[in-house]
């Protein structure tokens, strides 16, 4: 770690103590070694640490130097892990509002028992944070406009929040008159585990009317763009959403520039040229012929007509146009006719097969995509079952019968439970005698075959602090599977924790390893483990690792299952459904394994009932 680097650890420190009411002397003394070591060079501080001379630095002690060493060696120090875990992330999270430090949000916890932002608002709201002693009226009004800011322009929103609103908008879109095409583009459709805003890509004939039903839409909160040919609105959550219309020419040029990724089209674009082509948003032309013919016989540059058409739009923005407009422009449009009206034709002017969305990320896949050697990437109609599943014995919030009937009517061969372990007492973890009754009663149910679904007995089991796992292997081996999971000591460091997690793979009956990381998208890091590592020992021991496609989760990472599947690691998406309607979110999964090249091969859940029976069967022995 550098200079800088420790100071701001030992900086936050100070910040973290005071939020947590340490005694002052102790807070001041990690800013003053803070700004200490600011005042030094970092050749000084590589010699004080290796003569052990930090000490004799005025403003840093003793303990203070055991600390800034171990930074400096290691990079980590286990007591800035300890604390950090020890506060609400709720608090920490407030000090990103303008104006709150943390003896205010010390203060607004201690009286108001307020411990996160949505705490926050709504005593904000009801007027009682002017009322404590310190803030009054101004300070609250600050503190508001600071939380609506913050969620306006600081936030990503998750793929499935964003889905859920740009889903509907789509189909409004569609059934708009005039409308010949209309699609969600940007990180949505790529599939991203979180979307910084919204891109909509519209053909229509007549232009008007769908930045009006756009941005009169009741769920807008604002709109914060209207020009022409394009419209940008914000959202409750503070999501924000982009629209474009085009002619429907430029369409699938529109739609495949504003998909991106940014990586992508650089390649895409560097391949184009490589063939003596431009492409743009506009249109694919060849590079030498550049020069266009407009309507009036003119001759002009791409790069002319691009420049003219973004200064029109500009221009013209504030007056209401006619529809006809829509039409002008879209003859005026001097493109040279390209015989390109759909992506996949855009891929093969190209030379290049389609690529689907969810690959679009610069990784490979425009190489992929000149070789042929495109995966045939998993789909939702694939998925056959799930297994990672909890019912009201746990902490889900249907009972096992009302799970079984949802994956009934969504048409599934089988469905596996995995409540949690006694262990995970905050989620009324199973003692082995629950979890006996609920083997019985889904051994019930499948010889009662009240559903068409068959149900698989297995378990959430928590992996010990030192990798032990939750139940004896007696009790194990009455279960179908077994997901070995880790709920707490997060802030074990990487080595222990991957040393932990590895332990639980070589238990004979670990059958799936629980979402990797722990992380909660946008809410909670991960804690520290070594994944390929984790990898290396699922393969060798034959362990299933999850997609956890809770839509906070997805987790294992997309980025790593390209290649963890490519060394033969096999892959399961577990809804981890809390209720009947979380199975759905096998889509968000779908959504990541795509992005890591999954087919439905790597896969267990698409395999048939009778081939998962005799994996399970297989695994035991
Ligand atoms: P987001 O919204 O942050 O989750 O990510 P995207 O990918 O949706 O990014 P956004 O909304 O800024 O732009 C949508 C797409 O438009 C982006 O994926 C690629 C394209 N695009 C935007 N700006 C640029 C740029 O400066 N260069 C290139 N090559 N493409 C861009
Ligand atoms: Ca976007
Ligand atoms: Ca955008
Ligand atoms: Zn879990």
């Amino acid at each position: 770690m550098t200079k800088n680097d420790i100071a701001g650890v030992l900086e936050e420190i100070g910040t973290l103590l005071e939020l947590k009411g340490e005694n002052p002397f102790k807070v001041r003394a990690y800013q003053a070694g803070a700004r200490a070591l600011e005042g030094i060079e970092e050749a000084e501080l590589v010699r004080l640490v290796k003569e052990e001379q930090l000490q004799t630095v005025k403003g840093i002690g003793e303990a203070l130097a055991q600390k800034i060493t171990e930074l400096h060696a290691t990079g980590r120090l286990e007591f800035y892990e300890k604390l950090k875990t020890s506060i609400e992330p709720g608090l920490v999270e407030m000090l990103q509002i303008p104006g709150l430090g943390p003896k205010k949000i010390k203060a607004l916890h201690d009286r108001l028992s307020i411990a996160d932002i949505a705490a926050l608002t709504k005593a904000c709201q009801a007027g009682s944070v002017a009322e404590l002693e310190g803030f009054g009226e101004k300070t609250q009004e600050k503190i508001l406009a600071g939380i609506k800011n913050r969620e306006a322009y600081g936030r990503r929103h998750l793929w499935w929040e964003a889905w859920e609103i740009a889903e509907p908008m789509v189909a409004g879109l569609r059934a708009l008159p005039g409308v010949i095409h209309a699609e969600a583009a940007g990180s949505l459709r790529r599939g991203l585990e979180t979307v910084g805003d919204l891109d909509f890509i519209v053909a229509a004939k007549k232009i008007e009317p769908v930045v009006e039903w756009f941005t009169t839409l009741p769920q807008v909160k604002e709109v914060t763009a209207k020009g022409e040919t394009k419209a940008s609105v914000r959202f409750e959550s503070g999501l924000q959403a982009d629209l474009r219309i085009v002619p429907e020419e430029q369409f699938a040029f529109a739609l495949h520039h504003f998909t991106g990724s940014k990586d992508h089209n650089v390649q895409m674009r560097q391949r184009a040229l490589a063939r003596g082509l431009s492409l743009s948003e506009w249109g694919l032309v060849p590079e030498a012929d550049r020069e266009l013919t407009t309507e009036d016989g003119g001759r002009k540059t791409v790069k002319a007509v691009v420049a003219e058409r973004t200064l029109s739009s500009k221009d013209q923005a504030p007056t209401s146009k006619s529809g006809k407009d829509g039409e002008k422009e879209k003859k005026g449009d001097g493109r040279q006719g390209s015989v390109v009206g759909t992506e996949k034709e855009l891929f093969k002017a190209l030379g290049l097969h389609f690529i689907p969305p969810e690959l679009r990320e610069g990784l490979g896949e425009i190489e992929a995509a000149d070789q042929g050697e495109l995966p045939r990437l998993i789909e939702l109609a694939d998925l056959r079952g799930a297994f990672h599943n909890h019912t009201t014995a746990s902490d889900g919030r249907n009972t096992l019968a009302e799970m079984v009937g949802a994956a009934e009517a969504l048409g599934w061969e089988y469905l596996g439970f995995a409540d949690h372990s006694k262990s995970s007492f905050q989620a009324n973890g199973l003692s082995e005698e629950r979890l006996f009754a609920q083997v019985d009663e889904i051994h019930a149910l499948n010889a009662a075959r009240r559903f068409k679904t068959h149900v698989f007995t297995g378990v959430e089991c928590d992996i010990l602090t030192d990798g032990r796992l939750d139940y004896e292997d007696a009790v194990l081996a009455k279960l179908d599977y077994v997901v070995a999971s880790v709920h707490n000591a997060f802030a074990q460091d990487e080595d222990k924790m991957t040393a932990r997690i590895i332990r639980a793979l070589e238990n004979p009956h670990t059958t799936m390893l629980g979402h990797l990381t722990g992380r909660l998208l946008l809410r909670r890091e991960s804690y520290h483990v070594n994944a390929v590592k984790v990898i290396d020992a699922a393969i060798a021991n034959r362990v299933i690792i999850e997609l956890n496609a809770s839509p906070w989760r997805l987790d294992m990472d997309w980025r790593h299952w390209r290649k963890a599947a490519e060394r033969g690691l096999l892959c399961s998406i577990n809804p981890d459904a809390h209720e009947t309607g979380g199975l759905a979110h096998v889509r968000a999964g779908i959504n990541a394994a795509r992005k890591g090249w999954l087919t439905s091969e790597n896969v267990l859940n698409t395999r048939s009932l009778a081939q998962v029976k005799k994996y399970f069967a297989g695994r035991k022995k």
